[in-house]
């Protein structure tokens, strides 16, 4: 497909890549049963779901995600505009099973300020299945749902978790992905941990905890670790960023733990925020570079080339048209970043100003909710949906 077809029928956003020679716009309500001619692509934009190809058979859609997960439909029949002009035609209401069960609207205040402070939380998810904001806890290691009220309540609790940083949802496998680490490394004690806590997202039980650091056979005698944040593939491997080493974990399905990749030593480079494309590499931050690293070929990795600095670069999030947003936990801003090379370069779509220091977002619908740990006071910590201009 030219890169004009994709403006013409796409969102203009870096997705995974379409292979179809046709596109469509539907304009019906997700989820619904679509048929459609073999090899056309529609692109549907919603919170949740905005890309289907069609699969190898004719009369059969499948609806895929960012995290190029397949969901396969049955298909009644179809309407569609094509781009170029045609009849379109409204599909009946769907009937199949094999749809999820739409997920809640969002209902999340815009800002929500903890109604107790010190659990500093440097990581946020939003659990789409379940409606419910989920956050870390660099003191105390448990996975905290914070309501729109502020309360904080215990949604994963394990003894093992020291210092959880990075949290990801793992929404296809009903799991939550736990950064592990022990925060006492910044009072000058250990030598710290890179661990990654694996857990039922239902009903918080314990899947693994993998001790990653410990799959790290070349690392240096003295090495000291912090796992900051993961990410998880479309086939469920994991992938961890180590600040202290800069490594990038890999963590299996069977939770088999190795190091994907050790970066060269750089002035500043502690590496930080982690997603996954599907077009089948990471990107991750560290200090004021983005890295674009190829899973099959990480060696071959490049730097993301951005129109201006962006220091500070902390976590990251695909929000629902496709963007990516960075933290810059130095700069209190979020950057929306788009890219129409696969990450060779990426251009800034929109910036969102925040007050308080961030770390990390969420993408709840179509909204941005930016996390406030307060590292370095004792006022309770926030969330705060941003506005991007
Ligand atoms: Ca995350
Ligand atoms: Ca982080």
């Amino acid at each position: 497909m030219t890169s004009r077809r994709r403006r013409e029928c796409g969102p203009t956003l870096a997705g995974p890549r379409r292979t179809s020679t046709r596109c469509a716009h539907v304009d019906v309500s997700f989820p619904a049963i679509l048929s459609i001619e073999k090899g056309t692509t529609v692109f549907k934009e919603t919170s949740e779901w905005y890309i289907t190809d069609t699969g190898p058979f004719d009369g059969v859609v499948y609806i895929r995600t960012m995290r190029n997960q397949f969901l396969l439909f049955a298909v009644a029949s179809l309407l569609f505009t094509s781009c170029g002009g045609g009849s379109e035609q409204v599909a009946p209401a769907p009937e199949s099973t094999a749809a999820p069960a739409p997920a809640p609207a969002p209902n999340i205040a815009a800002t929500i300020v903890a109604a107790r402070a010190g659990f500093i939380p440097e990581g946020i998810e939003y659990d789409t299945k379940s409606g419910r904001l989920l956050t870390g806890s660099l003191s105390e290691g448990t996975i905290f749902e914070i309501k729109n009220d502020g309360s904080v309540t215990a949604a994963v609790t394990d003894p093992d978790l020291k210092s959880s940083i990075g949290i990801e949802v793992d929404k296809d496998r009903d799991r939550l992905l736990v950064a592990n680490s022990d925060f006492t490394i910044f009072q000058g004690k250990g030598a710290g941990q890179a661990k990654l806590g694996v857990y039922n997202l239902s009903t918080g039980a314990r899947l693994a905890m993998v001790d990653l650091a410990a799959a790290d056979a070349n690392a240096p005698k003295d090495a000291t670790h912090f796992a900051n944040d993961v990410a998880v593939g479309s086939d469920g491997t994991a992938y961890v960023t180590d600040s202290r080493t800069n490594v990038v974990y890999r963590v299996d399905p069977d939770y088999k733990a190795s190091v994907l990749h050790r970066f060269a030593p750089a002035k500043d480079l502690a590496l930080n925020g982690i997603v996954y494309h599907p077009s089948g590499y990471l990107l991750v931050t560290g200090g004021a570079t983005l890295y674009k690293v190829p899973i099959s070929n990480p060696a071959g990795l490049t730097e993301v080339k951005l129109p201006e600095p962006v220091p500070g670069q902390d976590g990251m999030v695909w929000m629902s048209n496709g963007r990516l947003a960075i933290v810059s936990n130095s700069d209190n801003r979020v950057v929306a970043l788009t890219s129409n090379d696969d990450w060779a370069t990426a251009q800034i779509a929109a910036v969102a100003k925040f007050a308080t220091q961030g770390t990390t977002a969420a993408a709840v619908g179509d909204d941005i909710y930016v996390v406030h740990p307060h590292f370095a006071d004792q006022d309770p910590p926030s969330v705060e949906r941003v506005t991007f201009q």
